[in-house]
C-alpha cells in the first residue's frame, strides 16, 4: 500500500512539473457519499423510507435509525451494528496507531460487519415495499454540503467528473439524491456556464444495489459493485486508475475512508467530526487544514491528510 502511495505522489510531481506553469494537472477525483457530499448519514434516511413503506405487520427488522420509529419498541439495530464493530476491533487487537486504524478499516474483519448488516437488510423482505413517492420525500430532506456542485462543475470543466465510491446501500437512492439536489442548485443559479452538462447523471456511482427492482430511471454511469469497506474502495480505485496518467484525489469523512484517503495521491477529509479528528491526531495521524497554499499536493511527504468543513476551499484545485 505504501509503495503505491509513493508511486502516485511521484507521478503527481512529474505531471505537475511537465504541465505549463499556469495549469497543473487536474487530478482524477473519487468521493465518498454519506457525510462527505451529503451532510447526513443518508443510509439512515433510506432506512426510514423503508420503514415508512413497509406495512407494520411486515416489519421484520428493528429500526436502523434510533431517532425514529422507536414506537416499535424493538432493539436498537444501529447500536447492535456498532457493537459488532467493537467486537471486530477487539478481535483485531489493540488499535493505538494511525497505521493500525487504516489497516483495520481495510481488514476483512471490518468488512464483514457491514456485509452482514447489508445481507440482513437485503433479506428482510422489507425493501420490496419501497415506492418512488416515499424515496423522493426522503431524498428531498437530504442536506448537500456547501460548495459541492460548484466543486463538481469546476472539476468537470477540467475533464475530471468526480466518481462516487460508496458502501451504502443503493445506487438508485444515491442517484435520486443527486438529481434532487442538482435541480435545487440549478433553480437557484440561472446562469450556470455549462448548463448543457447533466452532471447529476454524468457522475459515475460505484455502490451496491439493495433495491431489487429498477424503481427509478437508470444512468449509463451506474456501476453495481459489492462495496462494504475502505479496502473495497481501494480495490475499485486501483481498477479505475489503471492506465490513467493523472494523479488521484480521494475525498471522504470517516474512519471507513482511511484506506483510500491514504492510498490515493492526495486525501482530503470534508466534514470530519471533531471527535474523529482528535482521535486520529492522538494516534499520530498528520491532519492539516486544507488551504490554497496546500497546492500542488506534490510538496507533501505522502502521509498528510487535509481537512475542510465543506467543499468551497477545494474549488481552487481546479482553478490552478
Ligand atoms: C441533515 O443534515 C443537516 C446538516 O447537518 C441537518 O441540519 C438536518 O437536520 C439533517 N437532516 C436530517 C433529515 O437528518
Ligand atoms: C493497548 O495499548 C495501550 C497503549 O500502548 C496500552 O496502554 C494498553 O494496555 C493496551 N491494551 C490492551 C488491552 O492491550
Ligand atoms: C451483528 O453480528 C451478528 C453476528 O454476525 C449478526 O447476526 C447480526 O445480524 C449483526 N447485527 C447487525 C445489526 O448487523
Ligand atoms: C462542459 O462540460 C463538458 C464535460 O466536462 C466539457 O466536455 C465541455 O467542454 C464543457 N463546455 C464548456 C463550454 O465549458
Ligand atoms: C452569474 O454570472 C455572473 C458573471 O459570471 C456572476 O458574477 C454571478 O455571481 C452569477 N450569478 C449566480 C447566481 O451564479
Ligand atoms: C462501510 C461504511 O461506510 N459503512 C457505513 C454504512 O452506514 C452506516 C450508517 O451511517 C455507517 O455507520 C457505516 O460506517
Amino acid at each position: 500500500m505504501l509503495g503505491y502511495k509513493v508511486l502516485s505522489f511521484s507521478l503527481w510531481a512529474v505531471s505537475a512539473n511537465a504541465a505549463c506553469k499556469h495549469r497543473s494537472t487536474a487530478p482524477e477525483v473519487f468521493v465518498d457519499f454519506d457525510g462527505t457530499i451529503a451532510a447526513n448519514e443518508t443510509i439512515l434516511m433510506f432506512a426510514d423510507a423503508v420503514y415508512t413503506a413497509t406495512p407494520p405487520d411486515k416489519i421484520t427488522l428493528p429500526p436502523l435509525n434510533p431517532k425514529t420509529f422507536n414506537n416499535l419498541k424493538k432493539r436498537n439495530f444501529l447500536a447492535e451494528y456498532q457493537e459488532n464493530i467493537t467486537l471486530a476491533q477487539e478481535e483485531y487487537g489493540n488499535i493505538t496507531t494511525f497505521e493500525e486504524e487504516v489497516d483495520f478499516a481495510a481488514s476483512d474483519l471490518r468488512r464483514s460487519v457491514d456485509a452482514v448488516l447489508y445481507d440482513r437488510v437485503a433479506s428482510s423482505g422489507m425493501i420490496e415495499y419501497l415506492t418512488v413517492d416515499i424515496l423522493e420525500k426522503y431524498a428531498s430532506a437530504v442536506t448537500i454540503r456547501d460548495g459541492w456542485w460548484d466543486f463538481a462543475l469546476a472539476a468537470a470543466r477540467r475533464g475530471s467528473v468526480p466518481t462516487i465510491l460508496t458502501n451504502n446501500f443503493s445506487i438508485q437512492w444515491v442517484r435520486l439524491v443527486l438529481r434532487t439536489s442538482y435541480q435545487d442548485y440549478q433553480s437557484g443559479y440561472s446562469n450556470i456556464t455549462n448548463s448543457t452538462l447533466d452532471i447529476d447523471e454524468a457522475i459515475p456511482i460505484y455502490c451496491s444495489e439493495i433495491i431489487g427492482t429498477q424503481l427509478l430511471p437508470s444512468s449509463p454511469t451506474d456501476h453495481e459493485f459489492s462495496s462494504h469497506s475502505g479496502g473495497d474502495k481501494v480495490d475499485i480505485l486501483h481498477r479505475l486508475m489503471i492506465g490513467q496518467t493523472k494523479p488521484s484525489l480521494y475525498v471522504g469523512n470517516s474512519l471507513n475512508d482511511l484506506p483510500p484517503l491514504v492510498d490515493a495521491g492526495a486525501g482530503i477529509l470534508v466534514g470530519i467530526t471533531d471527535d474523529v479528528q482528535t482521535q486520529l491526531k492522538a494516534e499520530g495521524g498528520d491532519l492539516r487544514p486544507f488551504k490554497q497554499s496546500s497546492l500542488p499536493f506534490s510538496e507533501g511527504d505522502g502521509e498528510v491528510l487535509y481537512t475542510a468543513a465543506d467543499w468551497n476551499p477545494l474549488i481552487p484545485i481546479f482553478e490552478k
